[in-house]
């Protein structure tokens, strides 16, 4: 059987995740990165990957069977994947929540008027964790969930930093309130606000002549990403951040706490535990190209999120294997 022919868009941590990623993968085969950047100057992880402009893309949609995306939500997956999604078959993991339904209806009208499949806002959260709440509220009806993230660096967060004006360099660590996850656990049903589950802590590199106290600024009225939490904001430099920030880490876990009948209790939980967020992610990004190509030689066309992908396609088995 052919191998399943991917292209990357953007090789920043989710790009090099990808590509390390399909490397564990038999069905699948990397055609090469395309990036806005001088491919010249790109360093890629594994000697062998070929390194191409953008532009290349307008002409290679017979050699590509599934681009996966990789650039940020905050600026370039709002453009790139409707974009995109126009010619080819794509992955993202475009991860504001609350932006989900605009981008889903901007992508499925380009999806659709091309013949594509586009599945969006794949990764964990949202992504897998968008699942495992489905799963919980459609089988305990009568009950609470609860998502709890970190101690972890947030890639989306991360990333949103970065594009503030004098921002050099940042990382943003989503940290779980223990006293709230204490008491879920410990069966309790409390009603928790955003502010009482997490607090934000951000580290940044400014660029030289910056004004510390407008980036902060920036940073903590900063909507949906930082607004609705107690954010801090540490300035540090680039040595400091290279040193004490290398690593990310990240993980949570979704619970369901309900009841079937008063005084019977069930409680659904599922539990992530990253070293790498970034790899993790593209694991999920490369699972989800493999969906995205079945549903789109099914004439699935259109844009899905993982709600409206079936597990099966998922999986590198056939249906008769898995069955
Ligand atoms: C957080 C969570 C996890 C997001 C996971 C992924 C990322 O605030 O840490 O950006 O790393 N929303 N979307």
């Amino acid at each position: 059987m052919a191998r399943i022919r991917v292209g990357i868009v953007g090789y920043g941590n989710l790009g090099r995740g990808v590509e390390t990623a399909l490397a564990l993968q038999e069905d699948m085969e990397l055609v090469g990165v395309f990036t806005r950047r001088d491919p010249a100057a790109v360093q890629t992880l594994r000697p062998g990957t070929a390194v191409r402009a953008i532009t290349d893309l307008e002409t290679m949609p017979g050699e590509i069977d599934v681009l996966v995306l990789c650039g940020g939500s905050k600026s370039d997956l709002a453009e790139q994947t409707p974009q995109l999604a126009g010619r080819f078959t794509v992955v993202d993991s475009f991860d504001t929540h609350v932006r989900v339904p605009e981008h889903f209806a901007r992508v499925d009208a380009a999806a659709r008027a091309a013949g594509t499949t586009a599945i969006i806002s794949t990764g964990w959260d949202p992504g897998l964790f968008s699942i495992n709440r489905l799963f919980g509220e459609a089988i305990l009806a009568s009950g609470s969930t609860y998502t709890f993230w970190g101690r972890g660096l947030s890639q989306g967060h991360s990333d949103a930093l970065r594009r503030i004006d004098g921002v050099a360099a940042a990382v943003q660590y989503t940290v779980p309130s223990e006293e709230a996850v204490d008491r879920v656990r410990a069966g309790e049903r409390p009603q928790l606000s955003t502010r009482e589950k997490h607090t934000r802590e951000c580290f940044v590199v400014l660029e030289e002549g910056a004004d510390a106290d407008a980036v902060r600024e920036a940073i903590v009225t900063m909507p949906h990403y930082f607004e609705p939490y107690d954010t801090t904001v540490t300035f540090l430099d680039a040595e400091e951040l290279a040193r004490d920030h290398r690593g990310m880490p990240h993980g949570g876990f979704v619970i369901r706490s309900g009841e079937s009948s008063p005084g019977t209790r069930q409680t659904i939980e599922y539990r992530l535990q990253e070293d790498s967020n970034p790899e993790f992610t593209a694991s999920v990004l490369v699972a989800y190209a493999r969906a995205a190509v079945r549903l789109d030689a099914a004439g699935d066309h259109g844009a899905k999120t993982p709600f409206d992908v079936a597990p099966g396609l998922l999986s590198p088995k056939t249906p008769e294997q898995l069955r």
